[in-house]
């Protein structure tokens, strides 16, 4: 299939990004050599709330197409009627902000014991930006939408990349996700969209997997079923990313393409709503910032070192975040604070008060249902059981793994020279 073909000019692609980010993102293996993936270089990225461009990271599969604003539409189809230009978007539709935390699906790809192939991501494939554009419910209550058939509906959103063959970029999420909180976004953290995160327009899901996100948006459809083989009025394969890439499943399995999903929350999905979960929003985690471990620490004055972080939910809330300092022995709870907005991560910080020593740093989440990430990634034999046993169920694809372990770190804190 052409979707699986190595793609030449990956690597000028990846270098040109990462001299553009200036350095803020590095390269990450790639075992196919497929993907274009950059990811944050530092684990500093994870001590603030918005993450700059230049640390943002970046995942697609073709080359960056090269578009025109001006000569750019949004084709809207299925039951929906017209087109909208770049112009019509940002001049006649009202302008909002949305804050977002993108997370790879497979951010903790490489993670998994043993292997699954693909990008082997750590916790690097996340970040957090304000996204601006244009509400996806204006331009569909616009064009032809029911607004009284809105329920166990989808909305098909595809990208303007071009593959080797002429199979499609497509993803579906629910109707009713589209319409509560989700933009067509042209600006990101108050710039232009950037070439590489889908100039010059894509659609933005707020808490949702950073594959719902369709970049260099083409074309967007209401239909009665999430996107299958053969559902676009085109060549090529349409369905690759949404039916079969980016779905959990144990190994060895090729999950059966569906028209809908008994749940939507991936949690859910994952606990035994759906044998083969899609990633839709994001599962709770959490990721330290402040120490980064790359070198040793001195207490302030008062003897203590704050540790810093981000904890989130997907579309859901934290709840709670804790730290421990001892390797998982115990732990305490650290603070939540700063922004709160849906979708995005919070920040969190905890004083701690150390001896001079080696500690093993470890922080983890709680959503507001009471999901807690895991203590690690399971065997691949135990799948959804291993939920039972504080692990994360080793899935094929490595998708939305959480484990708490993989993303500690080590610290040496030595003495205050005033001691
Ligand atoms: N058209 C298109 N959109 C896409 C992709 C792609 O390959 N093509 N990759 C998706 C994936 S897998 C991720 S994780 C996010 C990453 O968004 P970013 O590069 O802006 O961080 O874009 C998504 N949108
Ligand atoms: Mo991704």
């Amino acid at each position: 299939m052409a979707a699986e073909g190595p793609r030449e000019s990956r690597h000028e692609e990846i270098e040109a990004i990462v001299e553009e980010k200036d350095g803020g993102v590095a390269p990450v293996r790639d075992e196919a050599d497929k993907y274009t993936v950059v990811g944050a270089a530092e684990r500093a990225t994870f001590s603030s709330w918005l993450t700059p461009v230049e640390e943002h990271f970046v995942c697609h599969r073709n080359d960056i197409p090269e578009i025109e604003a001006d000569d750019w539409t949004v084709a809207l189809g299925g039951e929906l009627e017209g087109a909208v230009s770049m112009t019509d978007l940002e001049t006649e539709y009202p302008t909002v902000a949305v804050a977002h935390t993108m997370e790879c699906a497979g951010n903790g790809r490489g993670q998994h014991d043993p292997e699954t192939g693909s990008v082997q991501w750590g916790f690097d494939a996340a970040a957090t930006a304000v996204w601006s554009g244009t509400p996806v419910s204006s331009i569909l209550r616009d064009h032809g939408l029911d607004a009284d058939r809105v329920e166990d509906r989808w909305l098909t959103a595809v990208g303007g990349d071009r593959s080797d063959g002429e199979d499609v970029f497509a993803r579906s999420i629910p109707l009713e996700k589209a319409l509560e909180d989700c933009i067509l976004a042209y600006g990101m953290n108050g710039e232009p969209l950037p070439p590489a995160h889908g100039y010059p327009v894509r659609l933005l899901v707020p808490g949702w997997y950073g594959v719902n996100n369709v970049k260099w948006l083409e074309e967007l459809r209401v239909t009665d079923s999430m996107v299958t083989d053969g559902a676009l009025d085109r060549p090529g394969e349409h369905a690759y990313w949404q039916q079969e890439a980016y779905r959990i499943r144990p190994e060895g399995v090729e999950p059966e393409p569906s028209e809908t999903v008994e749940a939507v929350d991936t949690w859910d999905q994952l606990e035994g709503a759906v044998d083969h979960p899609y990633t839709f929003d994001a599962t709770v985690m959490s990721v330290i910032g402040e120490p980064d471990g790359e070198s040793p620490v001195t207490p302030a004055e008062d003897g203590t070192v704050t540790i810093r972080g981000v904890a989130w939910a997907g579309d859901d809330a934290v709840e709670r975040i804790e730290v421990s300092t001892d390797g998982g022995e115990t732990w305490a709870d650290a603070e939540l604070f700063g922004p709160e907005y849906d979708g995005a991560w919070r920040l969190f910080r905890y004083e701690w008060d150390p001896v001079p020593g080696e500690y093993a740093l470890y922080s983890r989440a709680t959503d507001e249902y009471g999901r807690r990430q895991p203590a690690r990634i399971s065997d691949p034999e135990a799948w959804r059981d291993a939920l039972e046993d504080d692990r994360f169920p080793w899935n094929e694809g490595g998708y939305a793994a959480n484990a708490y372990e993989p993303n500690g770190l080590e610290v040496t804190v030595e003495s205050d020279a005033d001691d």
